[in-house]
């Protein structure tokens, strides 16, 4: 079982998934933002592991499949993440995964999957995200894998070598939930459409409202004794308040839609994992993108929003 009082930090400094350089400076950034202290402000136990070390990943030898760029050194992140996901995981702390690219969620999702997977429970994961990231290497337009890690979770192929010895734990596509999609290329929305995925897009939440859409996700887990994870790509915000990504997309969600987002998978007391990806301080404005993803871990951990700092009483309270 997951204590939900215990927090482990892992950053995973990755950028090569990504068109453009800087996210690997996103774990700094959020200690920098105060991650670390917020959470402990919520009586959170939380224990930093730093980031991640690459020493000691055996050389790889499988054929570099074509349109995945930098093939090599992401399958080098992924095996050494994918196992100490596991072990986080069975430390019985909720990891939160700081990245880093989106890349990143190909390791952090198989070794949560392996222990769920292990322990007789299936696990859901809940993608937060602009886009779907469901492409592969026979569907992408751009073969950056950040914009794959959604399909190699649902065990789609293409990158079947990636793992090399780590066993593969995939999750079914029905236990995957796309959540404030807004950009999607052809042939990826045909995959997942023939894969019938749920998919809530931008559309259907200013139809519905977050808080219809995420019950829908949270009672399809809670039916079948799941566990969650949530995977929160910072550019399913809008860029008015989270530029420090580097693909965004207007017609994000607001600063309220995703704190309801947070409070509500608080309150189903169902996330076992995160990963906070794609911060790329070097296109922040003053910090403000890595200020609102701690924020918003924040409200994931309990905080209410009647408790939440105020330029006046931070004054008087230094948090
Ligand atoms: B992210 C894209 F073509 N679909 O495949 C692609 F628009 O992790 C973008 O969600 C992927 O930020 C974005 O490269 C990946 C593109
Ligand atoms: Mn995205
Ligand atoms: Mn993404
Ligand atoms: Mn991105």
């Amino acid at each position: 079982m997951t204590d939900r009082r215990k927090v482990a930090l892992l950053g995973v400094p990755i950028d090569m998934g990504a068109s453009q350089r800087g996210t690997l400076m996103g774990p700094a950034a959020l200690r920098t933002a105060g991650i670390t202290p917020v959470l402990e402000s919520l009586g959170i136990d939380v224990l930093d592991h730093g980031d991640i070390a690459l020493a000691g990943v055996a050389p790889a030898t499988d054929a570099i499949p074509a349109k995945a760029n930098n093939y090599r050194d992401i399958q080098t992140w992924i095996r050494a993440l994918s196992p100490r996901a596991y072990d986080l995981a069975r430390s019985g702390a909720i990891p939160i995964f700081l990245g880093g690219d989106h890349s990143l969620s190909m390791g952090s999702i198989n070794g949560v999957a392996r222990y769920w997977h292990e322990q007789g429970r299936e696990l859901f994961v809940l993608w937060l995200d602009a886009h779907a990231d469901y492409n592969t290497p026979l569907t992408t337009m751009t073969a950056n894998m950040h914009g794959m890690s959604a399909a190699f979770v649902c065990g789609e192929s293409g990158l079947d070598g990636l793992l090399g010895d780590e066993p593969r734990a995939s999750i079914p596509p029905a236990h995957l939930d796309l959540f404030g999609i807004h950009s999607i290329d052809p042939l990826e929305k045909k995959l997942v459409q023939d894969r019938r995925i749920a998919v809530a897009d931008m559309r259907a939440i200013d139809e519905f409202g977050v808080a219809v859409l995420i019950h829908r996700v949270i009672e399809r887990v809670r039916a079948r004794n799941g566990v969650l994870h949530l995977s929160f790509d910072l550019d399913v915000l809008d860029p008015g308040i989270a530029p420090g990504v580097g693909t965004t997309v207007p017609g994000g969600a607001t600063y309220r839609e995703a704190h309801l987002v947070m409070e509500l998978l608080y309150d189903s007391g169902l996330v076992g994992s995160v990963d906070i990806v794609e911060l790329n301080p070097f296109l922040d404005e003053r910090g403000r993108t890595a200020r609102v993803a701690v924020e918003l871990l924040a409200s994931l951990f309990g905080q209410q929003i009647t408790d939440r700092p105020t330029p006046s009483n931070t004054l008087s309270e230094p948090r």
